[in-house]
């Protein structure tokens, strides 16, 4: 289990390299180059740079977050294919610099949806939430608010040039069934897989967040079967999964435990994304709370045990953090809780592994 963080790049991020090298085991980053549009092609030049960055600070790059993949391959429109080529280019040059994982994902327009960016906790922390009710609200409302809350920070996936046309994004997707997203998926994974396996790097798909149809638009990695699905749609160790706990255990009907279980077994998570969640209310409401099990709804022993159990080798991240000790900035993304987060899971790890 390599355990990693989520960075940003120096000019998305407000958290110092250096400071993430002193959280204990925390040996590698999670990079991105976040200011490139989906669709366009990830140049070694930029790559390189990264790369040299993260090094310099005595840490590794071997996971992308995300390559993000162009409306147009998701709508299945005739000019996917261009966008596919950059896609299959971006995988060669990132594997001449020693990445092994790109996650991605193939939601309809919204990367993931909180209602809530500051929820606050009675022990005085503040943290994401996700409300029903929010999502009543028209998509338009609901990204103006979340953009205020959020003090004009630019959240991926939510960036306002692209919510300036987020009625017209829902509006092409009317047709679009699961059946048909589902097609489109496999089209897309159908020409890239091979490209993965020539060059050795592994594509991890991550969970709808949340895993369920949101505004009338299809999802389709919302559960065991989805992800079952997947996996078959092209069979190879290369197409895998971003196994995220926080966004696969929001659908109280999934057994998160299960699971992770079944596919660390069939060898499909090359990379996990590990966090509790609280639900609150109704059952589908929930807030992401710090990692330890007893402040959540989630077993992170169990989790953590069904990856140890079934030979899992590859990274990890904690995901999200709450807001602590006065921490401001990007929401789920301060150091502090993060870290706590880190050192909690890598304690169960330890566990594991001296006990056996
Ligand atoms: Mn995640």
């Amino acid at each position: 289990m390599k355990m990693t963080m989520r960075w940003y790049g120096k000019n998305f991020d407000s958290i110092p390299l250096e400071y993430m090298r002193q959280v204990p085991n925390v040996k590698g980053i999670v990079g991105t180059l976040f200011d490139v549009p989906a669709g366009e092609l990830w140049s070694k030049e930029k790559i390189k740079e990264l790369k040299d960055t993260i090094e310099k600070a005595g840490l590794t790059l071997e996971v992308i977050e995300s390559v993000n993949i162009h409306e147009d391959i998701k709508l299945g429109l005739p000019t996917r294919d261009k966008y596919i080529e950059n896609y299959k280019q971006t995988i060669r040059n990132l594997a001449e610099f020693g990445i092994k994982v790109i996650c991605y994902n193939f939601m309809p327009v919204f990367d993931w949806m909180k209602t809530e960016m500051a929820y606050p906790l009675a022990d005085g922390s503040t943290t994401m939430a996700f409300f029903k009710k929010g999502v009543e609200k028209t998509p338009e409302e609901l990204a103006k608010e979340v953009l205020e809350k959020n003090q004009g920070t630019v959240l991926p996936g939510w960036e306002p040039e692209r919510l300036a046309h987020v009625s017209a994004l829902i509006k092409q997707y009317e047709n679009i069934t699961e059946e048909k997203l589902r097609e489109n998926l496999k089209y897309f994974l159908q020409q890239v897989i091979p490209v993965c396996e020539q060059v050795d790097v592994k594509m991890a798909i991550h969970p709808d967040d949340p895993p369920y149809s949101i505004f009338g638009l299809p999802r389709i990695v919302k559960n065991r079967e989805d992800l079952d699905y997947i996996c078959k749609a092209v069979d190879s160790p290369y197409n895998g999964i971003t196994l995220c706990t926080g966004s696969i255990g929001e659908d109280p009907n999934n057994d998160c435990v299960a699971i992770v279980a079944e596919f660390t077994k069939r060898g499909r998570i090359p990379f996990a994304h590990v966090r509790n969640i609280k639900f609150i209310g109704n059952g589908k409401d929930c807030y992401e709370s710090a990692h330890f099990s007893k402040e959540g709804s989630l077993d992170m022993f169990k989790i953590m045990e069904a990856l140890y159990d079934n030979g899992f080798d590859g990274y990890v991240r904690p995901d999200h953090g709450r807001m602590i000790w006065g921490e401001t900035g990007r929401p789920g993304y301060g150091l502090y809780d993060r870290a706590l987060g880190a050192m909690y899971l890598g304690g169960i790890w330890e566990s594991l592994e001296k006990r056996k």
